[in-house]
């Protein structure tokens, strides 16, 4: 790990940078892609499968036999920890939920706002060395309590021509209401546009690979909503002389071994901390069975001494780290200072994997800056909030004059002949 101490003002933007990717370069081959799969459908789609995925399938929905036979596969403890992280996502997220709200404005003009469901949701579960059926729960749990009429789940097949089985189970438990063995650009063209086998949807969720996070953009262009723009896993450790470096060094590590590209940071007004979480994080790596991976996000993460908790916190929100844990004494002080960050992780005994599994918050979450503007995967990002209203007869004589002035000012005479001519009509009526 690169080791900064005292870092001026002016190194802070370099320090910031995450890894670079250079998505021009995939954009051409995205956007063939998706030109292939809206004129050819299924064709094209099987065509990818074959190329990217190396398998030819005769039909790419899950049946109800494969997913019994998937299911059957988990072993029982895997079931109950993934059913009692299902209860706490679920109650978390269920306290989201808002009332309508209604106001009346002025006497007789009644307005109200309420959330209703994006009908038709689409998931994006990645392969890969490590398929993380969690993520499954992080979208489709707050999908199905949104009250979203279909959940469709895309995930890419192994060689076997098979979806991992702990998705399969995360995602009937959750209620998706159609699998789907397809990955990568295929698959988000294929939810763009619809297809024989794949349903259009309104709003694609979920990680991938850097083909998937240019296919969603692209997915833009077409009128589809999406969740984020996705990016490799991040993590900000601030720690002081009261934390523990083992503990320190396993948070670090949790999120260096999601990939090569991950980036892992720790702050610290200790040099001794420093020292001893650096001594940790070699000890620990060298156990690790993904330490190829680790060892190489490792080696583009850092370490950086600052003198105070002050300019330690001044760093952190400039940088807007994905996951940020603090390991502090004064815990408030960066509780309440802390302005961009996608999720908090507050104290000793509070690692960022609990968050990724079973707390009950959301592991969906803006990395590379994205935390100063976005938030992290909610509730709200399953439902639309409309506005709504009703004016009665006295309500439209109370605001009818200011309609009509300000429509003229506008030059709108037909805006502000919709209310002359209900305005003469109560006349008319003696009202
Ligand atoms: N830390 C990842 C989520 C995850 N970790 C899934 C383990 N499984 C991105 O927030
Ligand atoms: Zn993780």
């Amino acid at each position: 790990m690169k080791k900064i101490l005292n870092p001026n003002k002016n190194e802070w933007s370099a320090l910031m940078q995450r890894p670079t990717r250079n998505f021009k370069e995939i954009e051409a081959t995205v956007t063939q892609i998706f030109k292939e799969i809206q004129q050819k459908g299924d064709v094209a789609v099987a065509k990818y499968t074959s190329f990217f995925d190396g398998i030819e399938l005769s039909k790419i929905s899950v049946s109800d036999v494969e997913l019994k036979e998937g299911i059957a596969l988990v072993p029982n403890e895997l079931k109950d920890a993934i059913k009692q992280a299902k209860t706490n996502i679920e109650a978390f997220h269920s306290a989201q939920k808002t009332e309508r709200i209604t106001i009346e404005t002025t006497e007789g003009v009644s307005c109200w706002q309420e959330k209703r469901p994006i009908q038709k949701v689409g998931l994006y579960i990645p392969g890969g060395s490590a398929p993380l059926f969690s993520t499954v729960l992080m979208l489709a749990v707050p999908a199905q309590l949104a009250g979203c009429q279909e959940i469709i789940l895309c995930s890419p097949p192994n060689k076997d021509g098979k979806i991992n089985s702990a998705i399969l189970y995360a995602a009937n438990l959750c209620g998706v209401t159609k699998i789907l063995k397809v990955g990568g650009i295929q698959a988000i063209a294929g939810m763009t546009f619809g297809t024989e086998s794949i349903p259009k949807v309104s709003k694609i969720f979920g990680p991938g690979n850097q083909f998937v996070t240019v296919a969603k953009q692209v997915a833009t262009q077409f009128g589809i909503a999406i969740d984020l723009p996705a990016g490799p896993s991040e993590l900000l450790v601030v720690a002081d002389d009261s934390a523990i470096p083992a503990f320190v060094a396993s948070d670090l590590l949790s999120q260096a071994e999601h990939g090569s590209d991950s980036q892992v940071i720790l702050v610290s007004t200790s040099k001794k901390m420093i020292t001893a979480v650096e001594k940790e994080v070699e000890e620990q790596l060298n156990k690790l069975p993904r330490k190829d991976i680790a060892e190489k996000a490792i080696g583009n993460s850092k370490l950086i001494y600052v003198e105070n908790d002050t300019i330690a916190l001044d760093f952190i929100n400039e940088y807007a780290p994905e996951h940020f844990i603090i390991a502090t004494a004064n815990e408030d002080f960066y509780v309440d200072g802390i302005q961009n960050a996608g999720s908090v992780f507050v104290g000793k005994y509070t690692p960022e994997s609990a968050g990724d599994y079973a707390s009950g918050t959301n592991h969906t979450l803006p990395t590379n800056g994205f935390a100063k503007n976005y938030s992290g995967v909610n509730l709200d990002n399953f439902l639309k909030a409309m506005t709504f209203q009703k004016i009665t007869e006295k309500g439209l004589q109370n605001i009818g004059k200011t309609i009509e002035i300000m429509a003229e000012a506008e030059g709108l005479q037909a805006h502000k002949n919709a209310v002359t001519l209900r305005l003469n009509a109560l006349k008319n009526k003696n009202i």
